[in-house]
C-alpha cells in the first residue's frame, strides 16, 4: 500500500502571526523585515503584497517602491518561535513521525491513519481546524506517496489550501509544473536544465537518468526520480542542530573596528547562550563577512579543546575578524559568528585549566541573570556602545536582520 505523507506549510507565517495580534492588518499589504527605510530585505509578504510582485528576500526598499501603502513591521523572532513551537506541539498530537523541516513546516508521515479520522484528507482538514482555532494561523496542506510530491502539493494549494495527490498519479501531478517547482532545483540548475531545453518537470522526468547525472552528479539522479514522483525517504524525527549562528546587516557599512568588535562580542555570547542549553561544546569556530560590495567570507578555526565559553568564542572570532580585515579594506556590511562541530560535554578535562573553570561559572551566572532580567541587563564593557546603534528590548539588542540560523 502506497504511504500517505502530509506535509504543511504555514502560510505567510510571520506576517499572519503578527495579523493575530493586530486583526486591522487582515486583508492588507503586510511586509515583515523591518521599515522601507533600512537596508534588510522582506522576510515575509502577505498575499495581498505579493499581488504587488513582493517576495521574501526582496530588498525593502524596492519592495516599498512596488508597493508603497503596504505595512512595513519590524517583526520579532521570539514572537514567531513561540508560534512556531505551539505549531509543532499541535502536529505532535496527529502523529508520532513528524519532522520539522522549519520554524512553519513539517512533515507528517500519516500511514495507516485512515480508520482514526475517516480518511486522510478528513485528518489534514482537523489539523487545520486546530491551527486555525488555536492559533488563529492559515496553514496549506500536501498529501500524497512522498515527501517530494507532498511538498509541491502543499505548495499548490497556497493559500489556506488542502490538495491530495492520489497514489499512482504522481507523475502525471508534476508533469505540468516548471522545473523551479521541484524542490532541490534551485536558480543555478532551473537555468542550467533551461539552457537544455528543459522547463518543465515532464520534461525533466523524461530525460534518460544517465543524461542528468552526467550534468548534476548523484544529484541528477536524486532530481530524476523526484521528477518521476518516486521518493521513498523516511519522515525522520530532527535530528540535532548540526551548527548555531548569528549575524546581522549594519545599518549603514562600517570600518569602525569598535562597532565591529562590540557587535561581534554581542553575537558570541548570543550564540554561547544557545551553545550552553544545548549542552555540548563545539570545536569550530566561523566568522562571515559580508563586504560593501556583497562579497561573502567565511573563516573558520579549530579549537584546541571544544568550548562553550562566551570569551572562546569571541576571542577566536575575534582573531579571524582581524585578519580578514587586514586583507580588505572595504566597509563591512554584515558580521556573523557560528559555532559547530558539537562534541559530547567531557568537563572533567577542562578542569585541568583554572581559567576555563573560572569563565564556565561566569558565563552560568551570567546567563541565569539574564534569563531573570533581560539579556541587555548584564553587559561587558566591549559591547555598551552598542546601545548608540541598536534600540533594544528584554531580549536583547533589536537587530536588523537578526539570523535565522539555529
Ligand atoms: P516560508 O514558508 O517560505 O514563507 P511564508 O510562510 O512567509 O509564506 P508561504 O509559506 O505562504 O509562501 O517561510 C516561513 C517564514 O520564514 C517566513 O514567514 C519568514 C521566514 N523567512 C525569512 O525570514 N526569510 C526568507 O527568505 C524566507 C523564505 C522565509
Ligand atoms: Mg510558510
Amino acid at each position: 500500500m502506497a504511504r500517505r505523507i502530509i506535509h504543511i506549510d504555514l502560510d505567510a507565517f510571520f506576517v499572519s502571526v503578527e495579523q493575530v495580534l493586530k486583526p486591522e492588518l487582515k486583508g492588507k499589504p503586510v511586509v515583515v523585515g523591518g521599515k522601507p527605510d533600512r537596508r534588510g530585505v522582506v522576510a515575509s509578504a502577505s498575499y495581498e503584497a505579493r499581488k504587488y510582485g513582493l517576495h521574501a528576500g526582496m530588498p525593502l526598499s524596492t519592495a516599498h517602491r512596488l508597493c508603497p501603502q503596504a505595512v512595513f513591521i519590524e517583526g520579532n523572532f521570539t514572537r514567531y518561535q513561540d508560534a512556531s513551537t505551539k505549531f509543532m506541539a499541535i502536529l505532535a498530537d496527529f502523529s508520532p513521525f513528524l519532522e520539522p523541516t522549519g520554524l512553519d513546516e513539517a512533515y507528517l508521515d500519516a500511514t495507516g491513519f485512515e480508520s482514526l479520522h475517516g480518511s486522510i484528507v478528513q485528518m489534514a482538514a482537523k489539523i487545520k481546524r486546530r491551527i486555525k482555532d488555536e492559533l488563529g494561523l492559515p496553514a496549506s496542506v500536501g498529501i500524497a506517496s512522498g515527501k517530494v510530491v507532498a511538498k509541491v502539493a502543499a505548495e499548490q494549494s497556497k493559500p489556506d489550501g488542502l490538495l491530495e495527490v492520489p497514489a499512482g498519479s504522481e507523475r502525471s501531478f508534476l508533469a505540468p509544473l516548471p522545473v523551479g517547482e521541484l524542490p532541490g532545483i534551485g536558480k543555478k540548475s532551473e537555468l542550467e536544465l533551461k539552457g537544455l531545453g528543459i522547463h518543465i518537470i515532464g520534461q525533466l522526468a523524461s530525460l534518460p537518468p544517465e543524461t542528468l547525472k552526467y550534468h548534476f552528479g548523484t544529484a541528477g539522479v536524486i532530481m530524476h526520480r523526484h521528477a518521476n514522483g518516486i521518493d521513498d525517504r523516511a519522515v525522520e524525527p530532527p535530528g540535532e542542530a548540526r551548527s548555531i549562528s548569528r549575524e546581522t546587516t549594519f545599518g549603514e557599512d562600517t570600518r569602525d573596528r569598535r562597532t565591529l568588535e562590540a557587535t561581534l562580542r554581542y553575537l558570541s555570547e548570543r550564540v554561547g547562550k544557545s551553545l550552553r542549553e544545548q549542552g555540548r561544546p563545539a570545536r569550530c569556530v566561523t566568522l562571515k563577512l559580508r563586504y560593501a560590495d556583497f562579497t561573502t567570507i567565511t573563516r573558520r578555526t579549530t579549537l584546541k579543546q571544544a568550548s562553550d565559553i562566551n570569551q572562546v568564542i569571541f576571542a577566536t572570532g575575534l582573531k579571524l575578524l582581524k585578519t580578514a580585515l587586514s586583507h580588505e579594506k572595504q566597509p563591512v556590511r554584515l558580521v556573523g559568528i557560528g559555532v559547530s562541530h558539537f562534541i559530547e560535554p567531557a568537563r572533567q578535562l577542562n578542569m585541568l585549566d583554572s581559567s576555563a573553570v573560572r569563565q564556565e561559572k561566569l558565563d552560568r551566572v551570567i546567563d541565569r541573570i539574564r534569563k531573570k532580567y533581560g539579556f541587555t541587563s548584564i553587559q561587558t564593557g566591549r559591547t555598551l556602545l552598542l546601545q548608540d546603534i541598536f534600540a533594544s528590548r528584554k531580549e536583547g539588542y533589536i537587530l536588523p536582520t537578526p539570523s535565522l540560523s539555529r
